[in-house]
C-alpha cells in the first residue's frame, strides 16, 4: 500500500518513485508534505544555490501553419498582428541585450509556411555574430521536425548543419503533453509526443544539451503529468542530455481553450507541480521556476519546494503574455538577486550549461 510515509523512506534512502507513487502525491492533498520531501532532494543536489542567468528572449515570427488550442501567440500569414522579424532586427536586439550583459539568447518561433531551412541557418549566423560568446537556445524539438520536413534532410543533418551555424543548445518548448488522447484535443496538428522525444534523443546524440517542459493546467488528468514526467525520465536515462524541467502553467486568456479557464492551476498546484517534478525526476539536476508564467512571488516560494532555478532576465517575453500572463515582461538582475536572497537562498549566475559565472 502506497503512503506518504512509504514515500518518504524511499526519499530519504535516495529510492526511485514510481509513476505510481507519483500519482499518490499529486492526489495526496497534502502539500506541505510533498514540500518537505522535496526540499529535502532539492538540498541534496544544490543546497542553498539558485541559478539564474542573463539572457534575451527573441521570438522571431509568430506566423505559424499549427492551430494549437492552447496558444495565444500564433498568427495566419494575413491575419492582423502577424510579424517576422528581419535578421537587422534580431542583430540589433541581440547586440543591445550583449550590451547589458546577456550570455544567452533564447530564440523561437511558429513554423512559418515559407521560408527555407538555410534562412534559419542564416538567422543563427546573423545572431552570432554579435559575439562567439552569446549562447544561441533555439529552436524548440517542434522547429527542428519542420526543418527536417522542409529540407528533405535527417534530423541528424538539420542538427548538425545547425550547429555548424551556431546553435548551441535547444530550448524545452513544443512537449506540452505527450499522453496521446489530450495532445490531439489540444494541439492536433503537432507532432506527436513520440516525436518529440526521438528529436531531443539526436539532439543529445549530437552534443546538444536541451531543456524540456511540460504544459500542464488545461485538458490533462494527473495520471497524464505522470506519464510524461516518466517518459522524459526513461529518455534522460539513456542520454543524460536534458539540463532543466521547466513546468509551464497554461494561461488561458486569448486562446481557443479560454473556456478551460477554470481549470488553470491554481498556486496550490503550481507548487505541488514543481515538488513532484522534483521528487520523481530524480535525474534531472534542475527544476526551473519559470517566473514569467509563475509570477516572481509564487516562483520565489517554488525555491522552498524543490526548484533550483529562476530563468532568467528575459526582456520581452511574449508566448505567456498574450495569454495573460501578469508578470512583468523581462525582470532587472537586481530583482532576480533579491528575490533569491529573501527567499534564504544563495543566487548563483550561471551560462546556458550551468557553469558558474563568476565576478558578475
Ligand atoms: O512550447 C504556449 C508554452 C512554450 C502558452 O527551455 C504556453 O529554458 C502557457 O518552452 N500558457 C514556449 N504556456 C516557452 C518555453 C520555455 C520558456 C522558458 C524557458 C524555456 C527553457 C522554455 O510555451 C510552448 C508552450 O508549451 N505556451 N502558450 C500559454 N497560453
Amino acid at each position: 500500500m502506497i503512503s506518504l510515509d512509504y514515500i518518504a523512506a524511499k526519499v530519504r534512502s535516495g529510492e526511485r518513485l514510481s509513476e505510481a507513487e507519483a500519482l499518490f502525491l499529486f492526489e495526496a492533498d497534502d502539500l506541505l508534505a510533498v514540500a518537505e520531501l522535496a526540499a529535502l532532494a532539492n538540498d541534496r543536489k544544490n543546497g542553498r544555490r539558485v541559478f539564474y542567468n542573463v539572457n534575451r528572449h527573441i521570438n522571431y515570427s509568430n506566423i505559424c501553419a499549427n492551430r494549437c488550442r492552447f496558444c495565444a501567440f500564433r498568427r495566419d500569414p494575413d491575419e492582423e498582428g502577424a510579424y517576422l522579424l528581419a535578421l537587422e532586427e534580431m542583430k540589433s536586439r541581440a547586440e543591445e541585450a550583449f550590451r547589458q550583459g546577456a550570455t544567452e539568447i533564447h530564440m523561437v518561433g511558429g513554423l512559418h509556411p515559407d521560408l527555407p531551412f538555410p534562412y534559419y541557418r542564416e538567422m543563427l549566423r546573423t545572431v552570432k555574430s554579435v559575439s562567439s560568446r552569446l549562447h544561441l537556445k533555439a529552436f524548440t524539438a517542434v522547429e527542428i521536425d519542420h526543418f527536417a520536413r522542409i529540407s528533405g534532410l535527417s534530423l541528424r543533418e538539420v542538427l548538425l548543419s545547425l550547429k555548424e551555424s551556431g546553435l548551441d543548445s535547444l530550448p524545452g518548448g513544443g512537449a506540452e503533453i505527450f499522453a496521446p488522447a489530450v495532445r490531439s484535443e489540444l494541439c492536433q496538428e503537432k507532432i506527436s509526443g513520440d516525436r518529440w522525444l526521438e528529436v531531443m534523443a539526436e539532439a543529445h546524440r549530437c552534443g546538444l544539451r536541451s531543456n524540456a517542459t511540460m504544459l500542464y493546467g488545461h485538458l490533462e488528468s494527473s495520471a497524464d503529468r505522470v506519464d510524461h514526467l516518466a517518459r522524459l525520465r526513461d529518455l534522460q536515462d539513456r542520454t543524460g542530455g536534458f539540463q532543466a524541467f521547466v513546468p509551464l502553467p497554461f494561461q488561458s486568456a486569448n486562446t481557443p481553450l479560454q473556456s478551460a479557464r477554470s481549470r488553470q492551476a491554481g498556486g496550490v498546484d503550481d507548487l505541488m507541480t514543481v515538488a513532484v517534478s522534483r521528487l520523481f525526476l530524480d535525474n534531472f539536476p534542475t527544476i526551473k521556476a519559470y517566473w514569467v508564467l509563475l509570477g516572481e512571488k509564487l516562483a520565489q516560494v517554488a525555491l522552498a519546494f524543490g526548484a533550483n532555478d529562476l530563468d532568467g532576465t528575459v526582456v520581452d517575453e511574449r508566448i505567456g503574455h498574450e495569454a495573460g500572463a501578469e508578470s512583468p515582461r523581462g525582470m532587472g538582475r537586481e530583482e532576480i538577486l533579491r528575490l533569491i536572497r529573501t527567499a534564504g537562498k544563495e543566487p548563483v549566475e550561471r551560462d546556458s550549461l550551468y557553469r558558474e559565472i563568476h565576478g558578475s
